[in-house]
């Protein structure tokens, strides 16, 4: 996933100033997570997802939360206790799919009134922009 944001030539491989960029975008998303994971259980999880998305910026719904919890979270373990929650590299794709999709929608919705008709094609252009 970071290899597809980061090869920004799409040569396949990341180049040394690829890499600073990478670099550089890995040690802020840590502090990212780290902020957010209020318990240091490791992952993010419910409140902790609903804080980091309005802190972005990203008005979601609890519907759509769970969405995305349940989308990015890791598979839940054998056994009893709570399900894992959103480790930091599903954390950080959680994210830029929000963002990208979010500024899609926007670009989408010119009279700002939260609703876009879109054709197939916008659609589909839309929907494979996101990561
Ligand atoms: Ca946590
Ligand atoms: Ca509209």
């Amino acid at each position: 996933m970071l290899m597809g944001i980061f090869d920004s030539d799409r040569s396949g491989t990341i180049d040394f100033k690829e890499f600073s960029g990478l670099w550089k975008y890995i040690s802020d998303w840590q502090n990212v997570f780290r902020h957010f994971d209020r318990d240091g259980s490791g992952s993010i999880e419910g409140q902790e997802l609903a804080q980091a998305m309005k802190s972005f910026g990203y008005n979601l719904t609890p519907t759509v939360l769970t969405m995305v919890e349940r989308k990015y979270a890791s598979a839940p373990s054998v056994g009893y206790g709570p399900p894992p929650g959103i480790t930091f590299d599903r954390f950080v794709r959680a994210c830029v799919v929000v963002k990208t999709l979010t500024e899609a929608f926007q670009r989408a919705d010119t009279d700002r009134d939260g609703w876009v008709q879109l054709n197939y094609e916008q659609f589909m252009s839309m929907t494979l922009a996101a990561p």
